[in-house]
């Protein structure tokens, strides 16, 4: 597991984290403060029951996102074509960003994980590259290819 991110269109995304005496905390994401673009929608994405589960396995061609794990943990695969490598999030108020052509995974969900996603679009089916091939020829790159 790496601490720090080193493939492209990707970075850590770290908010406040505002702790209200014994009676919790409070984390704040806003646009263009912390948030690298403007927030058009929101998702979140809970019972993670299944280990195996290995969501994700795409990219975007324009959509940027930030994803926070807010309860539990899990694992981000983060591949740019060129290099891969995975990190864990498992603090509500440190997340990562996902930019464009970035192909991702998420899995080795916790008990009681939750992933919380802002993402600078609407939903668009024909904004994924679904499939690794596709995705290497997209950014102009053959696998293995420098
Ligand atoms: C991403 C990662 C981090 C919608 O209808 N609207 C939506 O806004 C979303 C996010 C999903 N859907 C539908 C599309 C599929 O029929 O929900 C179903 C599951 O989506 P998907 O298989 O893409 O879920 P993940 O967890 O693999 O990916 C999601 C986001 O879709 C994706 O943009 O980057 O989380």
């Amino acid at each position: 597991m790496e601490n720090k991110i080193i493939v492209k269109h990707s970075q850590y995304i770290e908010i406040s984290r505002i702790p209200d005496g014994h009676d919790g905390v409070i984390s704040v994401a806003e646009n263009h403060k912390n948030i690298p673009f403007d927030v058009k929608r929101v998702y979140y994405i809970y019972d993670l029951n299944n280990p195996e589960a290995i969501r994700g396995k795409h990219a975007h061609k324009k959509l940027e996102q930030v994803l926070f794990c807010i309860s539990g943990s899990c694992e981000i695969g983060l591949d740019d074509g060129t290099t891969k490598q995975t990190i864990k999030l498992d603090k509500p108020n440190i997340g990562v960003y996902l930019g464009i052509e970035l192909w991702h995974t998420m899995q080795k969900f916790s008990n009681h994980c939750i992933l919380l996603v802002l993402a600078s679009d609407y939903y668009n089916a024909s904004d994924y590259i679904r499939d690794y091939d596709e995705f290497l020829e997209y950014i102009g790159k053959e696998r293995g290819g420098q």
